[in-house]
């Protein structure tokens, strides 16, 4: 028997993380649940994609150490900037690996210093539960399952993954290609509407897909946008066949 997903509004009431309650904020102020993944090596297109993607968006998701000539003060200064005139999140996917004094170190120091500007972070959970506690300003997406073709993310370690991200009070969400408990938030990675891989191991899925057979809360967009002759117009597609699934599955 199939059972309603739970609306954003109905999650808005329950999660207890600043950042859930933004990201839900967000949500249904612009109808979006659509995170656009700025894969891209340079500062001027990363601000140039800000810039055209940002009104139609949740959340910009960065790998900033793929940026060729980050600097700080040209890099973070202005996107900051960016993310607040069009009000979108910034999501380092940095899917931190390793044992909790290396993950710190690894979210304060270095050139990036994420924790000064990151409002989330992806972090795997293979270091254990206490590897998640230096997250402590910002919101964890917890990677459960990967998108790709083979991942070692099989369902028991999905099931033990979902244990820590349950519990761990840093944790707003997982990544997965499965459905989660409804008290997190989920993002699934793995979305395009023209193709079905890349080549490279990558599995696409349509939103309409991920909204009603996983419950989806939030659509992660990659190539499908920043890859587009038209970023922008491609964005607004995006989040609209992303909202109009998410409409879908309230009904059941
Ligand atoms: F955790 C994951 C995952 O399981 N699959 C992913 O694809 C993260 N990703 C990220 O989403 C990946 O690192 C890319 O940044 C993005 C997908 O990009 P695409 O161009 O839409 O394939």
């Amino acid at each position: 028997e199939e059972k309603a997903r739970a609306s954003y509004e109905q999650k808005l009431k329950n999660v207890q993380h600043s950042v859930s309650k933004k990201l839900l904020e967000i949500a249904l102020a612009k109808k979006s649940n659509l995170i656009a993944s700025a894969d891209v090596t340079t500062t001027q297109e990363l601000l140039a994609l800000a810039e055209k993607v940002g009104p139609h968006i949740v959340a910009l998701k960065t790998h900033i150490d793929i940026i060729t000539d980050f600097e700080y003060e040209k890099t973070i200064i202005p996107l900051k900037e960016l993310s607040t005139k069009h009000q979108f999140l910034l999501m380092e996917d940095r899917k931190f690996a390793d044992i909790g004094n290396t993950q710190e170190l690894q979210f304060k120091s270095g050139v990036f210093k994420i924790t000064d500007w990151a409002d989330f972070v992806t972090s795997q959970v293979i270091g254990g539960f206490e590897s998640l506690d230096c997250f402590n300003n910002v919101g964890v997406v917890a990677i459960v399952g990967m998108s790709s073709k083979g991942t070692l993310t099989t369902s028991n370690y999905r099931e033990e993954a979902l244990k820590i991200a349950l519990s761990h009070p840093n944790v707003i969400g997982g990544v997965s290609q499965s459905p989660i408990p409804e008290e997190i938030l989920l993002f699934t990675p793995g979305i395009n509407l023209a193709d079905s891989g890349d080549g490279k191991g990558q599995q696409y899925n349509t939103p309409e897909y991920v909204f009603k057979t996983l419950h989806s809360d939030f659509i992660i967009v990659g190539r499908g946008i920043y890859k587009s002759n038209n970023p922008e117009e491609a964005a607004i597609s995006y989040k609209n066949e992303g909202w109009n699934a998410y409409i879908k599955s309230l009904k059941i």
